[in-house]
């Protein structure tokens, strides 16, 4: 990062790096489960900037002081949280309302239909508005560079940039970009569009979606479109469109302190569970999301029983689910109909020793997962379409003995350079099936093929390089933008 030395990072993000909750007369600290918060904070805590945020513990307005900041990471205080304060009616329309049930399944194409109010509409501009003003307002030079942080924040780019001509605008779109023709159901595809395109650099996982995005504009919008250099001019402004795909911290954080064995955390986790000793494991750890594939990844499960019954008994399944937006129906009704799945095939295939599914519907710390992760055989991502998918590079990182499978969907982002896993088509039950088949009996030998290649790739391309890639990427623009002023 040493291109921007000097000059501010600000960051802008739904959601905090971390929240204070009060529990009776103590305040507790909580970091949420997000791939977005795993992915962005290590560039804080090099660069030191402020990161703009909602707040929303129930303690958040106690720790902060009179400019609503507060240095974090706690005890380290390396960069400042300023915390913006939300009604509930801002919230409800702008976050539940037109981020999550409108761009969240009009991106995803999972087959929920995206919902569009008018009201939540008006909620998402008023509230990009107060998120621009308070970047403005921290702005201590007429170009700072600024970080904006997905699909809340559309119209954020080309806010800033009224104000703020000269600011190297940075957005990160987390999730994928649809095709034109899914996009063009949005009623207000220009706007958001428009929005985007006050950015200086506009970044997605994969080429695919930036493609996605180029044709999406070209289908939409007045825009001349560079397709060699991925450049979009419109109005006088140039976005650069380009795939920068996200990754976890390498090292981890917690391994410098030492990682429990492989033995122990497998020890751990089959008396936690009262597994039989010889039983095959098989994780899946995600948001509780319908995006995710987990209904569909619990039928293949029900099919390798059903094809396999050599398995019953010896197969175990756990489903790590952390509850996420339960406000709305859709999920409060997605998280039934899984427990009730969860429910039949146990009850199909269980006896009083064996319970097939475990469903662990809570948030887990951080170091809980790396054990659950050391200690299985298989971990298995479905995701219907993800932008990336953090889980299966900490699921790789956490294996430092070369053993586990990965089973991926060819549907998440991260299939595109995780060769070396099974990659499945998580809509096709019986391939699905046949892959945990072929995981739950693959050689030791080949494991460690796979595993340490993959382990390659994910060090190699960790979110350091990710972030240095936009960053120095943004430096060169910044020169390039300053030079030109000169002539
Ligand atoms: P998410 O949809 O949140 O991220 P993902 O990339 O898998 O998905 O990250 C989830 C993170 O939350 C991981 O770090 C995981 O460990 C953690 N997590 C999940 N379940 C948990 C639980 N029960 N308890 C504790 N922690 C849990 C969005 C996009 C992705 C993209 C990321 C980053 O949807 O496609 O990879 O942003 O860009």
């Amino acid at each position: 990062h040493t291109q921007l030395r000097g000059d501010q990072v600000v960051v802008v993000s739904n959601r905090e790096p971390y929240i204070h909750d009060r529990d009776e007369d103590r305040i507790v600290i909580r970091r949420p489960a997000s791939g977005l918060v795993t992915a962005v904070e290590p560039i804080m805590r090099a660069c030191s900037g402020t990161w703009i945020a909602h707040g929303s513990g129930s303690a958040d307005r106690e720790v902060v002081d009179s400019g609503d900041r507060i240095a974090v990471p706690p005890g380290h205080h390396d960069y400042s949280l300023r915390r913006i304060w939300l009604s509930q009616e801002e919230e409800r329309g702008y976050y539940y309302g037109f981020a999550n049930e409108g761009m969240w399944p009009l991106c995803h194409v999972a087959h929920v239909r995206p919902i569009f109010r008018e009201s939540d509409w008006e909620a998402y501009k008023a509230v990009n508005r107060r998120f621009a003003d308070a970047v403005i307002a921290e702005a201590r030079s007429d170009d700072p560079v600024v970080l904006v942080q997905d699909y809340h924040f559309a119209l954020l780019p080309a806010m800033i940039r009224e104000k703020l001509p000269q600011a190297t605008i940075l957005t990160f779109w987390h999730i994928p970009w649809p095709n034109p023709e899914s996009f063009g159901i949005c009623p207000w595809r220009r706007e958001i569009l428009q929005g985007l395109l006050g950015s200086t650099i506009l970044g997605f996982h994969t080429r695919f979606h930036c493609k996605n995005f180029i044709e999406t504009v070209d289908r939409f919008l007045e825009a001349r479109i560079e397709h060699e250099h991925a450049i979009i001019s419109h109005g006088d402004k140039e976005t650069l469109v380009e795939s920068y795909p996200i990754s976890i911290e390498w090292p981890h954080p917690l391994e410098s302190s030492g990682w429990p064995s492989i033995s122990d955390c497998r020890r751990r986790i089959a008396e936690l569970l009262g597994l039989a000793g010889e039983t095959c494991l098989a994780v899946g750890v995600d948001r509780f999301d319908y995006t995710k594939g987990i209904v569909e990844r619990l039928h293949a499960v029900e099919r390798l029983l059903e094809k396999r019954p050599e398995w019953i008994g010896r197969f175990v399944f756990v489903q790590v689910a952390s509850p996420t937006r339960s406000m709305l129906d859709e999920y409060r009704d997605f998280q039934g109909l899984v427990g009730r799945l969860v429910d039949r095939i146990n009850a199909r295939f269980g006896t009083l020793e064996y319970i097939p599914i475990r469903l662990l519907a809570a948030h887990h710390e951080h170091r809980e997962l790396i054990e659950l992760y050391r200690a299985a055989n298989i971990c298995v991502v479905t995701s219907l379409h993800d932008g990336m998918n953090l889980v299966c590079k900490e699921f790789v990182a956490a294996r430092d003995d070369d053993q586990g499978v990965l089973v991926l969907s060819r549907f998440a982002g991260a299939s595109r350079e995780m060769r070396e896993a099974l990659i499945v088509n998580p809509y096709h039950v019986e391939e699905t099936a046949d892959a945990l088949h072929q995981a739950a009996t693959m050689s030791s030998e080949e494991q460690r093929e796979r595993m340490s290649s993959l382990r390659h790739t994910v060090s190699e391309f960790n979110v350091f390089r990710w972030a240095g890639r936009m960053l120095s990427d943004a430096a060169r623009l910044r020169l390039r933008t300053r030079v030109e002023a000169r002539v």
